[in-house]
């Protein structure tokens, strides 16, 4: 009965200028003009699950506030009635159980039939995500009065994975620090907690791994363990499951063992009892998240056993409870001289089919690690016998941190799409992650968060963006970039379509403006040392040579650019299907998006524009900085449409954006014109400095590091 409230701040928020500051994401439920107001004036629930009660909580607070209208439960089930529920709850829902046959657990159908409405599930959860796609298309002014939706997931586990410390503190998170405020809890649960539950499910996410993939031990001891199962138990009513990342040398570390072989049998039974001791705490526990052997982590390697041997030894542990291990592939070794992008496939072909079946092995999309641009992991494909999880990034180490605006479901899209060719033609990443190329029944997708306790969750609006798709896409991966984004843009700020045309262009061009201003061409992990932050194509003095900017652009007075081809380089182009490989061997079938990711390439060679390597690169940074200055144009005219708080903050970050863009060409160009030693071509300056003042700009504190 807050409902008038509501009403009131909806009202007051009709016009664009009432202040907003992100906190309500894509849920802004603020009232949508009469000629779109929805028939429902009643909830008629069914079921008495508390996921039923957070559908009946999230459509009160949504339809309320959308409608202006005081919206709650009754039991008539006559006109405006929004009846939801299962067969086994409802009798009216019963009758469509043919059509719910193809929908699984947590898909659903919505129905109007006559005045009242229906949501319609197999099992609460699938209610659940029906109201969110109700409310949203209440919210997006969709045509409420023939409403015929089914949907349902096309992958099981739809993850994300925080990368958060106990103390805190973020790897890579740009949004302030954790939204886990271990301390208070389990006494104080922040509501926060609740809210972000609601954006999850509202997108379909149905599972967290809350603490950071670089573990610390303590998450395993009961201190930790009161505090997952407090948040667990928040989460549960929005289908919304916990895992935890655990540190492979935990037996020795808590347990005071002598060694964590895998195959020991104590160190074995050590698992198994904390496995035990955590179901305890959650009965529904996810399972582990594990990053071994990997930037000095431990892991098996250490006793010279496998990463099935490792995996399959937690399986165990976790299998009566029916938890799952997702063991990442990003795993590199120094001592190992072979070209980095080959490692995790060198390392996991062979244990191809030694995977118990709870294991999925996790690996990003790219060999390298979430560059703007990488071609897809050579992995996709190449492990039919093994479950296989998709890990992409939803922070942007590595395009911008939080104030650029990288709208990155092109990204996810383009992996998802790539043809890994592994069964002929169509082989797409998505067939191979949903199960349809090899028949793995265990699938999903995993996005490390960028949400932290910044009031606006993400660090800016446009990275709510991020978080949004990634949600879509894990609940259907062919869903087009331009459409999340048109359906973003319209619940987030407006759905005057003088907004959403302008904006959306502005989105699907903003990934591409940060790889031609940072790493065009296929050049890769130039930024700077540690934080990441700018430009450092220079360095060269770091302890493994794989963490050298060197290492990856090779540039000499010849040309740029790393050979990966069999005949003359690391030979990385054969750990693709023959076609693919065949494509990427030769530099001329290679997509100049990708050239210098596989070759070595003349300064002086033509590419497909007519334009020389060095002329087509520096056209290539000019086009990168141009799109930043057209981002903020286009911004600047949306004033009208946008409430002061979030019109302004986006116009500082992108302003702040074209600033980087000048950066990160001006940098990388006058570094590599001391190989080239070629003229810029007219019409495009050279930068301002020489090399030396780009190498000292130095920035000793810079978030998630
Ligand atoms: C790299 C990050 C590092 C992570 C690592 C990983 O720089 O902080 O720990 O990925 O994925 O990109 O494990």
């Amino acid at each position: 009965m807050i409902r008038p409230i509501l009403v009131l701040i909806a009202i007051l928020c009709a016009t664009p200028a009432c202040a907003e500051d992100g906190y309500d994401l894509w849920l802004r439920y603020h009232r949508v003009e009469t000629v779109y107001r929805t028939p429902v004036r009643t909830l008629v629930p069914n079921g008495t699950s508390p996921t039923v009660a957070a559908a009946t909580s999230e459509l009160e607070r949504g339809l309320s506030g959308l409608t202006g209208r005081n919206i709650g439960i009754a039991r008539n089930t006559g006109d405006g009635a929004l009846v939801y529920g299962t067969p086994a709850t409802s009798p009216l829902i019963a009758r469509l159980a043919p059509q719910l046959a193809t929908l699984g657990d947590e898909g659903y159908l919505i129905k109007t039939q006559g005045r009242v409405t229906i949501i319609a599930a197999n099992s609460d959860a699938g209610v659940l995500y029906g109201a969110f796609a109700y409310l949203r298309a209440v919210q997006t002014r969709q045509d409420l009065v023939a409403l015929d939706i089914a949907s349902a997931p096309r992958l099981k586990v739809r993850i994300l994975d925080h990368w958060d410390n106990l103390d805190r503190t973020q790897e890579r998170g740009y949004a302030g620090f954790s939204i886990w405020d271990w301390h208070k809890m389990p006494d104080y649960m922040s509501p926060r907690y609740t809210d972000y539950a609601r954006a999850d499910a509202s997108i379909g996410i149905n599972g967290a791994v809350l603490n950071n993939v670089s573990a610390n031990v303590n998450i395993l001891t009961p201190l930790y363990l009161a505090k997952v199962k407090a948040l667990a138990d928040v989460f549960r009513p929005w289908h919304i499951k916990v895992y935890l990342a655990v540190k492979w040398s935990a037996p020795m570390e808590l347990g005071g063992l002598k060694t964590a072989d895998p195959l020991d049998p104590a160190v074995a039974a050590w698992w198994k009892a904390k496995a035990d001791e955590l179901y305890t705490y959650v009965p529904d526990f996810g399972g582990f998240l594990v990053k071994a052997n990997s930037e000095g982590q431990p892991g098996p390697g250490d006793y010279h056993r496998t990463h099935a041997d490792g995996a399959n030894m937690l399986a165990d542990a976790l299998k009566p409870h029916g938890g799952i291990v997702m063991w990442r592939a990003f795993v590199y070794a120094a001592e190992n001289p072979e070209d980095r992008a080959k490692q995790a496939y060198d390392e996991f072909v062979p244990l191809d089919g030694r995977f118990r079946d709870n294991v999925v092995v996790q690996a990003k999309n790219g060999a390298i690690d979430f560059q703007p641009r990488e071609p897809f992991h050579p992995l996709f494909g190449a492990l039919p016998h093994t479950n296989l999880f998709l890990e992409v990034q939803i922070t942007k180490e590595y395009l911008g941190l939080a104030t650029s605006l990288a709208y990155l479901a092109p990204l996810y899209e383009e992996v998802l799409h790539a043809d890994t060719f592994a069964k002929g033609p169509g082989s797409t990443v998505t067939k191979v992650i949903d199960g349809a190329l090899f028949g793995n029944a265990l699938t999903g997708m995993a996005g490390v968060s960028n949400v932290g306790d910044d009031r606006n969750w993400t660090g800016s609006e446009f990275n709510q963006a991020n978080w949004y798709a990634f949600g879509r896409l894990a609940w259907d991966p062919s869903l087009s970039s331009r459409a999340i984004a048109q359906e973003w843009a319209r619940l987030t700020f407006s759905n005057d379509p003088r907004f959403v045309a302008p904006v959306v262009d502005m989105m699907l061009a903003s990934r591409e403006a940060v790889v031609d201003y940072m790493t065009p061409l296929g050049l890769h992990h130039l930024m700077a040392t540690g934080h990441h932050y700018g430009p450092g194509p220079w360095v060269d003095d770091l302890k493994r040579p794989d963490w050298n900017p060197v290492y990856y652009h090779k540039a000499d007075t010849n040309g740029l650019g790393f050979d990966r081809t069999v005949v003359t380089g690391s030979g990385a182009t054969a750990q693709y299907a023959p076609p693919v490989a065949k494509m990427f061997e030769n530099a001329d079938t290679t997509p100049e998006t990708m050239l210098l990711w596989f070759h070595h390439v003349p300064w002086t060679a033509k590419l497909k524009s007519g334009h020389t390597l060095w002329d087509e690169l520096v056209v290539k940074y000019d086009e990168g900085v141009a799109a930043t200055a057209r981002a903020r144009a286009t911004w600047a005219a949306m004033k009208p449409y946008v409430d002061d708080e979030r019109f302004e903050e986006e116009a500082a970050y992108l302003a702040i954006e074209e600033k980087e863009a000048h950066w990160w060409r001006d940098a990388c160009l006058a570094y590599f014109e001391t190989f080239s030693k070629l003229p810029f071509p007219a019409g495009h300056a050279p930068p301002p400095h020489g090399v030396a003042y780009y190498k000292a700009i130095n920035f000793p504190f810079v978030p998630g590091h």
